[in-house]
Parts: structure tokens; sequence; C-alpha cells
């Protein structure tokens, strides 16, 4: 009796799963659809003229390791841990498979968005094996990125076992 109900919730719990699966798949090919910087609005804070995030040393196409150290280059503003509400300034945030949805809202707090609310510039994350996009969002005192909002491009990546690019397979059974 109690191995069929937990057999039943294993089965629901893998269609969940799949679900989640689903949804992954569509949010990253949404990063592709999303409108250009300039067409977005922000939160109540002010961004700084000419501020950028940006990846300091990894860009589109980079390959990484499973925990890479990721550093979060910021020019034109200053960086300010949570909850320390100083003009231009803000914290950062890396969004990890999950385009920005609405850049007048807080930033949402789980797996996909790692909020750096010490202040943080650099941080080591550890990611699953495949291919992945990422990008950073400064946001304000309240987690809602400024206006007009700072972000990076959103970058592609691939992690390897060892950071390296793979080897490509050769059909050798011929
Ligand atoms: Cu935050």
């Amino acid at each position: 009796m109690g191995g069929a109900t937990a057999s039943t919730h294993r089965v629901r719990a893998y269609r969940t799963w799949i679900c989640r699966l689903g949804a992954l798949v569509a949010l990253t090919q949404a990063v592709a659809a999303q409108p250009a910087q300039g067409d977005r609005k922000g939160g109540p804070t002010p961004s700084a003229p000419g501020a950028a995030v940006y990846f300091i040393d990894i860009k589109d196409g980079s390959i990484l390791p499973r925990k890479p150290m990721i550093r979060f280059g910021l020019r034109n503003m200053g960086v300010a841990p949570a909850g320390f509400d100083k003009a231009n300034t803000g914290h950062h945030h890396l969004l990890i498979d999950a385009p920005l949805r609405s850049p007048d809202e807080r930033i949402p707090n789980d797996f996909n968005h790692l909020h750096f609310g010490l202040g943080q510039t650099e941080a080591q994350v550890t990611l699953p094996l495949g291919t992945h996009t990422l990008q950073l969002v400064l946001a304000d005192a309240d987690h809602v990125p400024h206006v007009p909002p700072v972000m990076s491009e959103t970058i592609k990546v691939l992690v390897t076992r060892n950071g390296r690019r793979p080897r490509v397979a050769r059909h050798r059974d011929r």
C-alpha cells in the first residue's frame, strides 16, 4: 500500500520535473526574443549616465568549468550592500538561464537569480554541465533594477568537466 503510494508520488515528481525542464527550455528560448536594452523601463531609482555592468573575463561562447569564479565589472556607478540606499549605487545579480522578466520589479531570489547583497564583485558559482545563459543586472537597495536598467548582454557559455573545449567525437567503427 505504502509502496504503491510512494511509486505514484515518484511518477508525479518525475512528470513535474519534465514540465520544469520544458519551462526551462522555453525560458532559454525566450532569452533570444527579449527586447533591446533601450526599450526597458526600470524601478524607481535612477541609474547614472553611462553606467554599465559587464563580465570581466568571460564572454559569449566562453567554456567554463563547473565551479567558475565570475567577476563583475561596473562602470560609472558604485557597489553598495543591499538595503544601503545611496545615490548611484547598487548590488550585483547574476541571472542564470533566466531573462529579466520585469525590470520594474524586485529581482526574484532563487537558483536562477543570485543576489550579491554584501556588495561582492566576484563569486564562485556552481553550474551544471551543458549550455547556459548568464546575465548581470545591477539593482538598488530593494533589489529592483534602476531606470534605465543597468544590465549586461546575455551571454551563452558551455560548462564542461575540465573547463576545456570538448573533443570532437570520431566515428571509428567504419
Ligand atoms: Cu538583490
